[in-house]
Formats: C-alpha cells, sequence, structure tokens
C-alpha cells in the first residue's frame, strides 16, 4: 500500500531532486518523429518521474523539460504517446516556457492547446498527446495520469501525429503532416 508523501518541484527549472526516475531523450531517439533528419544528437528533453504502482488506483505524476530548437523549420517536441489503457486520461499544468499540446485520435482528429504557466491541459482517454517547445527557454510542464495507463510509442512510430509544429515568419504554424497515416 502506498503511503502518504510529497515530493519538491523547482517549478522554474522543472527538476524533481528526488526523482525516482529521469529520463533522457537525444535527437537520436526521435530521429523518425521530425520531417528532416537531424543533425548530432542533443538532448531535446527529460522526464522527472516519481514513482508510484502502475494501478488504476494510483497516480504516477513528474515533470517534462523540453529544450528549445529546431530540426529543419520544425519546433522540438516528445516523442509522444497513447496510453496502451487507451481510456486513460492526463493532466497536464505548465510551469514556464511556452508551447503547444497536439493531441490526436487513432482515427486522424486532431486538437492543439496552450501549454503554458497557470495552465491545466486535459488529455481524455482515446487522445495521443505530444508537446512541442514553440519558445526561446525551456518548456516546462508537470503531468499526472492514472496509473495503468501504460505508453504506447509504437502507434506513433508507425502513424505519425496528423500535424506539425513549425516556424513560419518568426511564428508556431500548425501544418498538416503529409506523412501521417491513420490506423
Ligand atoms: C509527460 C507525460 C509522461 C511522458 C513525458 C514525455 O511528462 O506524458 O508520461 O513520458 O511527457 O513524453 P513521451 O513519453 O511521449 O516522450
Ligand atoms: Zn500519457
Amino acid at each position: 500500500m502506498t503511503v502518504p508523501f510529497s515530493r519538491p518541484i523547482d517549478t522554474a527549472t522543472g527538476a524533481i531532486p528526488t526523482a525516482d526516475v529521469v529520463l533522457e531523450r537525444r535527437l537520436s531517439d526521435l530521429a523518425h518523429a521530425f520531417a528532416e533528419t537531424p543533425d548530432g544528437d542533443d538532448v531535446v528533453y527529460r522526464v522527472y518521474n516519481v514513482d508510484v504502482p502502475a494501478a488504476a488506483s494510483d497516480i504516477p505524476f513528474g515533470t517534462t523539460v523540453l529544450l528549445p530548437g529546431k530540426v529543419g523549420d520544425e519546433y522540438f517536441m516528445t516523442k509522444g504517446h497513447f496510453h496502451e489503457v487507451r481510456s486513460r486520461a492526463e493532466i497536464y499544468i505548465g510551469f514556464s516556457g511556452e508551447g503547444l499540446l497536439l493531441m490526436a485520435t487513432e482515427d486522424g482528429r486532431h486538437a492543439v492547446e496552450p501549454i503554458r504557466p497557470g495552465v491545466v491541459n486535459y488529455v481524455p482517454g482515446g487522445w495521443a498527446h505530444r508537446s512541442v517547445n514553440t519558445g526561446p527557454e525551456p518548456l516546462v510542464f508537470f503531468a499526472a495520469y492514472v496509473g495503468d495507463a501504460g505508453h504506447d510509442y509504437q502507434t506513433i512510430d508507425a502513424n505519425g501525429f496528423p500535424v506539425r509544429v513549425v516556424e513560419r515568419e518568426g511564428e508556431p504554424a500548425i501544418v498538416e503532416n503529409a506523412a501521417f497515416r491513420p490506423s
């Protein structure tokens, strides 16, 4: 049985000093996600996770620190995933920086919401989610989800997202992803 606990989070940097898992993803981990092939192997983001049991009765949580950058004209982004248990929902809370949360269903509907300090995003079950840093600073946000959700990366690897976020005349623009294939 999980006992009550608290963990400090540095909401400016996103660091959780007592995180159980710190995951780092580099350009090579996202090679096929971008329209263009990335140069080099820079860190794109870090995830600080606090472990609780992977049960429907628990709520795993953590922070993501998504660095600023682009591959060609496409902003740095997370891999993105569906939940293995499709019905499981998730919330995000923006801590610092500015970005967009892309969401998509397997049959190709999509939604785009802002991630920014003080804003909560609700990701319903059945919607894949990917965050995109559209600003000059790291995008830092908190996430919490139903414990037995699981991460399905394969569907996104195979199908892609219906849209991409690119820079056009200095501004973020949402464009169709020609490579998207609905399930
Ligand atoms: C958020 C949550 C995590 C996820 C992380 C990085 O913090 O959704 O579950 O791991 O973003 O995204 P991804 O797993 O798609 O790389
Ligand atoms: Zn998720």
